[in-house]
């Protein structure tokens, strides 16, 4: 199976996260997103990364379906739990940090990819409240716990895990490390997993 993907994109590092915690082996294609000369292109209409390519050939994405399809690969470390609705609470988590880096990534592409006279400052800004909304909600639901939700890691805590610390790697003026002390001691907890070091965005070799 090949990975469409690349190391800085965090939802690329969602879906890696997910093939370490299961032992599950494949092959990273490293492709920009944002670059419409790739295969990626001719794979996934979206032209989004990551992107799962089976040996026959067919598409996978997006990273919630890749995710989600890893986890029924394997019975080690379960992502999601079996119950439907625990199932529904742990996605909605998942979204909600998906949704985080929609809006996070929105913004940034806005000021690195426009000349700033086109630049929306109204645009940047409805998109950095709902980053910061989204992290004030994360923090109350985590609280002290391990874990986001039931006590036990789940797709929930790979998502937020990779929001978390793409906010520190490409959007630092975000301190929520200081402003939600909490969600310091829950990230410290998780980034000293394998398959967070692993998959550092700052580290080049994938
Ligand atoms: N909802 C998608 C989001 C994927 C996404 O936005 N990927 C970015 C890179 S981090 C991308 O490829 N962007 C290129 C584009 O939007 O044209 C997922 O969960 O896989």
């Amino acid at each position: 199976m090949q990975l469409v993907g690349s190391i800085t994109s965090p939802f690329s590092r969602k879906v890696r996260i997910c093939f370490i915690e299961k032992e599950i082996p494949y092959d990273l294609l490293i492709e920009d997103g944002w670059d419409v000369h790739t295969k990626l292109h001719q794979i996934n209409p979206l032209g989004k990364i990551p992107c799962l390519v089976l040996p026959n050939g067919h598409p996978i994405f997006d990273s919630s379906v890749i995710a989600d399809y890893i986890d029924s690969m394997s019975e080690i470390t379960p992502l999601f739990p079996k119950l439907n609705l625990d199932k529904a609470h742990v996605k909605t988590f998942e979204a909600l940090a998906d949704g985080l880096l929609d809006a996070a990534i929105l913004a940034r592409r806005e000021r690195i990819s426009r000349p700033l006279a086109e630049q929306s400052e109204a645009w940047i800004e409805r998109q950095i409240s709902k980053v910061k909304i989204s992290l004030q909600y994360i923090s109350n639901s985590i609280g002290t716990s391990e874990f986001c939700y039931l006590n036990q890691f789940t797709i929930a805590d790979i998502a937020i895990g990779c929001a978390l610390d793409w906010l520190d790697f490409r959007l630092p003026e975000i301190t929520w490390r200081t402003e939600y002390p909490n969600l310091d001691v829950y990230f410290s907890r998780l980034s000293l997993r394998p398959s967070f070091l692993l998959t550092d965005p700052r580290k080049t070799n994938p």
